[in-house]
């Protein structure tokens, strides 16, 4: 086998990526069995560029599985510290007041990749403003999380509702390619008036078919209202959205969710313009419950 310097560098990333997940996988004390790595293998393969990968990730699979035995209790430290997200009603009039937030730092990373997609809205120079009703609160703080993907190798399904937007490892859940959901249950039905949702911030990318639905029934086959859709081209099948395909970034997504009543939102997307994996950091739901 000859690798050039090119290859040599990014099989050196391969390693260091897989020896971070299975370290993390230690941590929740998961168990790396063959389902597991057979996931490695394809989430691999879906970033798809090398002929060489397959052969790295044997050697890496093997030399990081034993390290992650070794280390047994080891804490992988992602140097997270646990930070509730706040919402403060400010500029109080008569017909509401405005939603803020907190915002996590800028950190974007590695090689830019083109986003090719229609109708693309681009970064926003300051964060996003909406008006609220009175009352308005965030709901979705520690609430459970539940997804399609019954095994996501990186992250878990509760990072969507922990209150940490940071970009960096460790602070995202990453689903299987294709068409996937998360799904966030507030417990009790509510009037929500806004959704944020941040996917991924560390690179410049849109994701695919992001549906953000609200309804009373948890298997969203009654009672379901579409508060956002930017599938242009209707590839998830739940009709052609209006919305504007977007750049991801810390400010993340404010969708105004005009008093949808529910008691859970599920959020859909199928992979992104940088990979064919689906990724969320996390999502608030902002509401009146009852
Ligand atoms: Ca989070
Ligand atoms: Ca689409």
């Amino acid at each position: 086998m000859t690798m050039n310097t090119n290859d040599e560098t990014r099989l050196q990333g391969d390693d260091r990526w897989i020896d971070a997940v299975l370290r993390e996988h230690a941590r929740l004390g998961k168990s790396a069995d063959e389902k597991f790595l057979q996931r490695l293998d394809r989430r691999l393969h879906a970033e798809g560029s090398g002929s060489n990968r397959r052969v790295v990730l044997g050697w890496g699979v093997a030399a990081a599985a034993c390290l992650a035995l070794v280390a047994g209790g080891v804490v992988w430290n992602a140097g997270r510290e646990a930070r509730q997200a706040m919402a403060e009603a400010s500029g109080t009039s008569d017909t509401g007041s405005m939603l803020t937030n907190e915002f996590p730092p800028e950190l974007i990373e590695g090689t830019p990749k083109p986003i090719r997609v229609p109708r693309l809205v681009g970064v926003p120079d300051a964060p996003p403003t909406l008006r609220v009703p009175e009352g308005t609160e965030l709901l979705s703080a520690g609430k459970p999380v539940t997804s399609s993907d019954d095994f996501p190798i990186i992250g878990s399904p509760e990072l969507i509702t922990d209150g940490d937007k940071d970009a960096g490892e460790g602070y995202y859940v990453e689903l299987i390619d294709g068409l996937q959901w998360v799904q966030i249950d507030l417990e009790r039905s509510a009037a929500i008036q806004a959704v944020w949702i941040w996917h991924f911030h560390s690179q410049r990318r849109a994701y695919h078919d992001v549906i953000v639905q609200v309804s009373d029934d948890p298997a969203f086959k009654a009672g379901v209202t579409t508060v956002f859709n930017n599938d242009y081209d209707n590839s998830a099948g739940l009709g052609v959205g209006g919305d504007n395909p977007y750049v991801e970034s810390r400010f993340g997504l404010l969708v105004n969710a005009k008093g949808a009543r529910g008691r859970y939102v599920r959020l859909y997307s199928n992979g992104n313009t940088s990979n064919d994996m689906n990724h969320y950091i996390e999502v608030e739901v902002f509401g009146i419950s009852g």
